[in-house]
Order: structure tokens, then sequence, then C-alpha cells
């Protein structure tokens, strides 16, 4: 994990301190990137103990769509509390539904977009296009005068991911997106880690993961959006017979906050040791092995499905949330 201090240490070298909404200054760089090769070991900070259990509890929540401060907690994962009930914007939103909810952020746009079509009802031919992929009829609708067919679908985009890594692995177009433009109003916090493109190989097997992150609190964000991503890329593999390999990592606004320095030099003053392993449990079947695709793993996966191995880190040290 020394690319993860290589950037701790050049945000402080070359940032600049900015002002941002939480009334906490960060001391930022536009544009960063981290690339792993996950041969090596799992992207888990040493420098401090990774909150792994959180980690993972936090990923499962996001693959079963959950939407609400509780529903996390009730798998082992905090870090949604604060931003579900604490951010006064948030709170006063209409579209909050009640204590603890969250607004339709990352998992379900992974695993329901929301997806309308506004079809003219003279085009019959598309109608019974989108039927045949899953669309259903809402309604007839007048739009401008004219007399149209309002059809809806909640879209699993990661299932068809993993659907299309199966059928037509040479595609560059495996992609989920948690940037639901139509949804922005609606969210506890608009989407920072958005934009997931999966990479498979189907000569060496190998399968490999661009991440795309918008805005990343070095401190605290970081360590859970890098362990996260490779723990869903191990999973992916699992269940589609790949080979996790390599991790890149894009961040756009990369920041750290300014009660996080003390974290920081900290870490930068230990010594990281090497990389752990990460183990999935032996329930989930292999596809490699089996040859039976089970993509329905997605929904019931759990939180003890995910080992750590050999992680040697240094004592836990944490700082505050700007929320
Ligand atoms: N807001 C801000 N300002 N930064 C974030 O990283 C952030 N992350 C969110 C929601 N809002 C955010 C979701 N992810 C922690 C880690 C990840 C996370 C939110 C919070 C966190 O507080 N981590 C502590 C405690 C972890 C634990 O014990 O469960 C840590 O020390 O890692
Ligand atoms: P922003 O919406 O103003 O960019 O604030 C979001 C903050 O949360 C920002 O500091 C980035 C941080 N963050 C992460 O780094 N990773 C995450 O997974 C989440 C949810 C937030």
């Amino acid at each position: 994990m020394n690319q993860y201090l290589d950037l701790v240490r050049q945000i402080i070298e070359t940032g600049a301190w900015q002002d941002n909404r939480t009334g906490v200054r960060t001391i930022s760089i536009p544009g960063a990137m981290m690339r792993f090769d996950l041969r090596e070991g799992f992207p888990a900070v040493t420098t401090k103990r990774l909150a792994f259990k959180s980690v993972i509890a936090e990923l499962c929540g996001f693959l079963r769509a959950y939407r609400s401060a509780a529903d996390f907690r009730s798998l082992g994962c905090k870090v949604w509390d604060q931003n579900a009930n604490e951010n006064s914007e948030w709170l006063s939103n209409p579209y909050r539904l009640g204590e603890d909810d969250l607004g339709p952020i990352y998992g379900v746009q992974w695993r329901q977009w929301p997806a309308y079509k506004l079809i003219d009802a003279r085009h019959s031919d598309q109608i019974e296009d989108a039927q045949s992929r899953g669309f259903r009829i809402i309604s007839p609708v007048v739009d401008d005068g004219i007399s149209k067919v309002l059809l809806y679908k909640a879209i699993d985009q990661l299932k068809d991911c993993l659907n299309t890594i199966m059928t037509n692995p040479s595609s560059r177009r495996i992609l989920f997106h948690g940037w639901n433009c139509a949804d922005l109003d609606s969210f506890a916090l608009p989407p920072c880690h958005l934009l997931y493109q999966l990479l498979p190989n189907p000569a060496t097997k190998e399968i490999s993961l661009c991440l795309y992150i918008r805005s990343n609190d070095i401190g605290l964000g970081a360590p859970f959006n890098l362990a996260e991503a490779a723990a869903l890329l191990h999973l992916i593999g699992r269940l589609t017979g790949y080979t996790p390999r390599w991790f890149t990592y894009f961040i756009g606004d990369a920041h750290i906050y300014e009660n996080h320095m003390d974290m920081l030099t900290e870490q930068l003053n230990r010594q990281p040791f090497a990389s752990p392993t990460l183990r999935i449990s032996e329930r989930i079947p292999e596809y490699s092995v089996t040859g039976v695709y089970e993509p329905e793993w997605l929904d019931t996966i759990e939180p003890n499905d995910f080992i750590l191995d050999d992680y040697l880190h240094h004592p836990h040290i944490t700082a505050p949330m700007a929320v």
C-alpha cells in the first residue's frame, strides 16, 4: 500500500487549501490515480487498522440495494448514520423518507436503476421491443398533444454486467454507473464512487476493474473505497470464473480534511506491512470449478463470506468525518 502513502504525501506537498460545503477545509489536488496488481495482495491499508467488517457490511448493503442507515447498521456498518441524520440540507429535503433514510444511493442505482421510456403510441414495434426486455407499460399518456405510452423497468446493472462477462467478455461496455442525473435531488450524498468498468480477458481468464471516484476523502473514505471495490471484483471473479488482476483507481478531487492531518502524518511515520489476502467463503461456488453460473449469489452474499488472511497492521487510529 505504498501508493496510498505516496498519494497522501503528494497531496500534502503539492495540494492547495480549499473551502467546501462541510466547513472543514481540505488540502486538495485535481486528479489522481493508483493502480494495484491484485495478484500481489489485497489493497487494505496497513498503517492503521482498516475497519474491514464495516467495509464488507457496506458492500453487502449496496448489493442488497439498502437505502437506510438502519439497514446498514443491521449488517454491522455505522458509516452512514451521520449522512442520514445530521446534514441539515438533507433533513429538509422533501424526498427524504424519514429517519435514517439516505435516498436511492449506490445499491439502488446498481441493482434497481429506475428507467423510463416514453414511446409514441403508433410505434408498436418499439413498445414490443421494450417489453421483450422487461419494460412494463405504466400508462398511456398525452405528451404535447401526441399519444404516447409510458414504460418502466428497474435495471439491475450489476447482474447485466455479470451476464455480459459470461456471454460477451470481449465487450468494452461492461460498466455500471451511480450518477443518475434525474435522482441527484434525492440523495443524502450524491455518489462519490460512481463509475465501475469491468475488463475481463478471456485469454488469460483474468478480470480487471477501473473505478472512478469524483470526490475522495483520502483519510477516511479512500481506505474503504479501495477495499470495497477490490472485494467486489473478487466476488465477481468467483461467480464468473475469472481471477482478479488489475485494479485502477481514478480520483477527481483528491483531498485531505484539515482535521485528518494528525492521523495521516502518523501513518506516514509508520512502516507499511506486506498486503494481506482476501478469501471468499467456500460456500460461494467457483464458476471455474462448477461450471454453473449463479449470479443470484449477489443477492444473498453475507459479510462473513469475506475473510481477510494474514492482515498485519499498525494500531487503530481515526478522525472525525466531515458531514
Ligand atoms: N463524508 C465524508 N466527508 N467523507 C467520507 O469518507 C464519507 N464517506 C461516507 C459517507 N460520507 C462521507 C461513507 N463511507 C467512515 C468510513 C467510510 C465512510 C464513512 C465513514 C469512517 O468514519 N470510518 C472510520 C470508522 C469506521 C468504523 O469503525 O466502522 C475509520 O476510522 O475508518
Ligand atoms: P461532496 O459531495 O461535497 O464531494 O462530499 C462528499 C465527501 O465524502 C467527500 O469528502 C468525499 C467523501 N466520500 C468518499 O471519499 N468516499 C465515499 O465512499 C463517500 C460516500 C464519500
